[in-house]
């Protein structure tokens, strides 16, 4: 996959493996102003988004002349990796609740299109751009369309990930950087840090940005002590760009051996602290909202797709029966919506969880996934391998 997105940039890519439809990879001719927006063939269009029309009494409050009412206008979300899983699940609730459009930021175009449409996503409500995180290029020319559908840009959700829970050798991003900490923290870190300036503009009266974390990057949880455990060392992998055993270690510790499941256990860590670190460097000065959350167990996800069959069958209802740590994709995806637009969720810097009842608080990440000095560390590499500094 790494090799067919650095051969092929901007073209319509071969199919990837098991999967019949093509990836469309080029969006610039997605990238007409919103108001023109459109897909015939595949049906799926962007809604004339209400950015506000005059008079505007409240910023991004539109005043109706009639009764004087004041009404929220419609708020843009990109949710990346919105094709399946909890961001599908998101998506949906968030759509349906008219108060949002939906940017459904997807490496599989024609994926996501009948994802939203098996899903019973009203036309109008969504459109979907090609974003592939495994390649800096396209996050690149992602925000490059985004900007110029016009919308703005009132709330991003780095939820995409991938897991490979049963690697023994890595595999390389179009950058060449270990597939899961380059898709799930290097491609999300590239998306925040470039649409922070869009989310800045918006005039959304709360401007949220969300990373996905998880329990199991934090070792303070019974599920973070599962083996293997997450710990990013001294970041000595990082710094030598994850390139390998040949070039330097996949790993974020600089470990030899590669292990899947600790790569993306690790990567979890980083996103939690680049959260933290957005929140600490831009919270105070643009009141932007920066969060992250643990949605629950969602056991029937994508992401298990890689595990092993006897894993598949038996990881839901282990966590249904004996953990209890369930939830459903349709109940994640709530969760995540009350992150994207809850009134009562506007503190920045929290890592949200969800308690028996369903209700929301702040939980403890660990000793390692809340390190000042480590976050500034992470930061100050990404930065390099994401070409920002
Ligand atoms: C490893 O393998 C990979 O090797 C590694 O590379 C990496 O990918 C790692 O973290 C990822 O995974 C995974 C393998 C070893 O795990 C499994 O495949 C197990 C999946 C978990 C399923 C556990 C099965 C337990 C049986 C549940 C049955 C469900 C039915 C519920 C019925 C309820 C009835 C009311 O994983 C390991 O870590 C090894 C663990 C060894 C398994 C021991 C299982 C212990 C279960 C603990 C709970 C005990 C409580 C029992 C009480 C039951 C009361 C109802
Ligand atoms: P899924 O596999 O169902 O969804 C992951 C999404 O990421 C898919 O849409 C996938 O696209 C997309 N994706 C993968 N690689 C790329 C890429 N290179 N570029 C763009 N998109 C990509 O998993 P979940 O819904 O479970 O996971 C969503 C988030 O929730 C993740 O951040 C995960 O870490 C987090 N999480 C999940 C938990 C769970 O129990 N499932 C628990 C805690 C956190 P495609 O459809 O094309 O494969
Ligand atoms: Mg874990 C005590 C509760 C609990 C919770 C909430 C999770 C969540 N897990 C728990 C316990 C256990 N798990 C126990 C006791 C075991 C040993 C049987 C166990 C095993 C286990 C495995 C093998 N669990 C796993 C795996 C995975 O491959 C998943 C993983 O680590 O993905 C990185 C996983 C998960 N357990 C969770 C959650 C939320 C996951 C998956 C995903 C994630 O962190 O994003």
């Amino acid at each position: 996959m790494a090799l067919q997105a650095a051969l092929l940039p901007c073209t319509l890519s071969v199919p990837k493996k098991g999967n019949l439809s093509a990836v469309v990879r080029d969006t610039s001719f997605l990238s007409v102003p919103h108001k023109k927006l459109q897909v015939p063939s595949l049906s799926v269009r962007a809604q004339a988004v209400a950015t506000p029309t005059a008079p505007v009494a409240t910023p991004g409050v539109t005043t109706s002349s009639k009764d004087a009412k004041k009404t929220l206008r419609q708020g843009v979300v990109v949710i990346t990796g919105a094709s399946s899983g909890l961001g599908l699940a998101a998506a949906k609730a968030l759509a349906e609740t008219g108060k949002w459009h939906v940017v459904m930021a997807c490496r599989d175009f024609l994926k996501a299109a009948k994802a939203a449409k098996g899903a019973g996503m009203a036309e109008g409500s969504y459109t979907i751009m090609h974003l592939d995180l495994a390649s800096l290029d396209s996050v690149r020319q992602f925000v490059e369309s985004f900007r110029r559908s016009g919308m703005p840009l009132d709330s991003l959700v780095c939820n995409a990930a991938i897991y490979r829970p049963t690697a023994r050798t890595p595999t390389f991003t179009a950058d060449g950087y270990e597939m899961s900490v380059g898709v799930n923290h290097l491609g999300h870190f590239l998306l925040a840090r470039l649409l922070l300036e869009d989310l800045q503009k918006s005039d959304y009266p709360s401007r949220r940005l969300i990373i996905l974390g998880s329990i199991t990057g934090n070792t303070n949880t019974l599920a973070g002590n599962i083996p293997p455990k997450a710990g990013l060392g001294d970041l000595r992998g990082l710094a030598g760009g994850l390139r390998g055993t040949q070039n330097g270690s996949a790993m974020i510790d600089g470990s030899d051996s590669f292990d899947g499941a600790k790569a993306y256990k690790d990567s979890k860590i980083c996103n939690m602290l680049t959260m933290q670190e957005l929140h600490r460097r831009y919270h105070e000065e643009t009141g932007i909202t920066f969060a992250s959350l643990y949605p629950g167990c969602i056991a029937t996800t994508g992401l298990f797709r890689e595990h092993i069959p006897l894993f598949r069958l038996l990881f839901p209802p282990f966590q249904k029966f004996v953990t209890k740590g369930f939830v459903s994709e349709a109940e994640s995806g709530k969760r995540l919506a009350q992150v994207v637009s809850d009134p009562s969720l506007t503190k920045s810097g929290v890592y949200w969880s969800w308690n028996k009842d369903s209700a929301s608080f702040e939980n403890q990440l660990s000793q390692e996934a809340s390190d000042p000095e480590k976050a500034r560390k992470l930061w100050e590499i990404s930065e390099k391998l994401v070409g920002l500094a």
